[in-house]
């Protein structure tokens, strides 16, 4: 019994100790502000479940309710309860204290107010551009003539002069801004008919005119004669020729033509190749600032002339590859000539390739070469017959290309 009796005295004692320190813990500041913060929490927590719809908006309850709501997906948000404020809605308000949260909530408000501003801003531009398509479509779509000034700029915009009578003459700045449109001033509308011809006449450009044939076709003559008459007509245009014997590598070329130099067969088709592409930008540069040129033999003869020796490994295809990429013509003009009629101008000069052998086989290639938009003109007739038709043929490839066609190129293979 005594052994019994010790026992319970000796647990007893364990409890009280237990319920001391447990005593000792509840009573501690610590727990206190523990309770505090959970229960605070706690119905915090409850409230940003209820409906915002009760709290006026800007009342502390919204505030305190968004708090909470971001609260419960932010982590690190501190919070200090103890500041139950009443707001006039009697709801309650919980601030926190996070300047971090504080600071980000009004950063979005800002964010929120600068999109919401841009926003506007791209409606009211819509709404501009909405009116003015309209406003345009509902009148007439050819802008009155007279009161730009007239003058021969009939499809550009004839506002230049508009804004110079009333700008007092900024025509540099004005010219590179589009009219802005205003409704009711029909002096003011720009159409979509000038965008169109605008666009057009950005690509509008020189023609490129070829003429390609055997030696003593006539081609020499003719070209010259054709830009005489386009320079006479007002059409700018200039005579090029190839191979171009002023350059540095159209030196070498002559040297070889004149047999002053031999060479190896490949090297001299791919130096005749380069002469061309040495002046290939300014080719693009003068078609581009409407000049049209009348180039006397091109890329055509290139192949024609390496590929009529019949060499191995110098076939068509091989030929044609140092072409690629080259402006393509817009215009070709094939001077056909029978033998006969080519032995009847006289005998061939001192020039390599001037021999019967070498423009037979040349015309074989040519023949070969020859593609549906070549303009095939019969060289057999006389000086005047011929320009006749060369004229036409030229003047409408002129006036296809002021109209406004892209620069062609040669493609791979062709
Ligand atoms: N020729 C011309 C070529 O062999 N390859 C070329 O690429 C070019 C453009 O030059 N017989 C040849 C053909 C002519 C020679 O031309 C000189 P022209 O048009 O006779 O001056
Ligand atoms: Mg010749």
């Amino acid at each position: 019994m005594h052994g019994s009796g010790h026992i319970y005295v000796r647990v007893s004692c364990v409890f009280m100790r237990i319920a001391r320190v447990w005593r000792e813990f509840l009573l501690s500041p610590f727990f206190l502000r523990m309770v505090q913060f959970f229960s605070r929490f706690f119905l915090a927590f409850i409230l940003s479940f209820s409906s915002k719809r009760h709290a006026p908006k800007g009342s502390g309850y919204c505030a305190s309710v968004r708090t909470m709501t971001r609260v419960r997906g932010l982590r690190n948000s501190k919070i200090l309860i103890g500041t139950k404020k009443k707001s006039k809605t009697n709801a309650y308000s919980l601030e926190t204290t996070s300047k971090r949260t504080l600071e980000r909530k009004r950063e979005r408000e800002g964010e929120k107010r600068k999109s919401g501003a841009r926003k506007g801003e791209q409606e009211a531009q819509r709404e501009r551009a909405i009116t003015t398509t309209t406003t345009v479509f509902s009148s007439a779509l050819i802008r009155p003539r007279g009161c730009g000034g007239g003058g021969g700029g009939g499809a550009s915009y004839s506002s230049k002069s508009r804004s110079e009578k009333t700008t007092g003459g900024h025509s540099g700045r004005r010219k590179q801004r589009r009219p802005r449109a205003k409704s009711g001033a029909a002096e003011e509308r720009y159409s979509e008919l000038d965008d169109a011809k605008m666009a057009a006449k950005s690509l509008s450009r020189g023609a490129f005119i070829l003429f390609e044939g055997v030696d003593r076709c006539g081609k020499t003559t003719q070209a010259s004669k054709l830009v005489d008459s386009l320079n006479q007509s007002g059409i700018t245009s200039e005579l090029w020729r190839y191979p171009d014997r002023t350059t540095t590598i159209g030196k070498m070329i002559d040297d070889y033509l004149q047999c002053k130099a031999d060479s190896d067969d490949a090297s001299m088709h791919l130096l005749f190749a380069a002469n061309r592409w040495e002046k290939k930008k300014l080719m693009e540069e003068k078609l581009k600032a409407g000049v049209t040129l009348v180039v006397d033999r091109y890329g055509y003869s290139g192949v024609a002339f390496t590929t009529a020796k019949r060499l191995p490994g110098l076939d068509q295809q091989w030929c044609k590859h140092s072409e690629t990429g080259l402006v393509k013509p817009d215009c070709l003009m094939y001077m056909e000539i029978s033998e006969e009629a080519a032995k009847k101008r006289g005998g061939f000069g001192e020039e390599r390739y001037e021999t019967t052998e070498m423009q037979k086989n040349v015309r074989e290639v040519f023949a070969d070469l020859r593609e549906d938009w070549w303009n095939v003109v019969d060289a057999d007739r006389t000086i005047e017959e011929v320009e006749k038709d060369v004229q036409k043929i030229a003047k409408e490839a002129v006036e296809r290309c002021k109209k406004g066609t892209e620069l062609q190129h040669f493609k791979p293979g062709w």
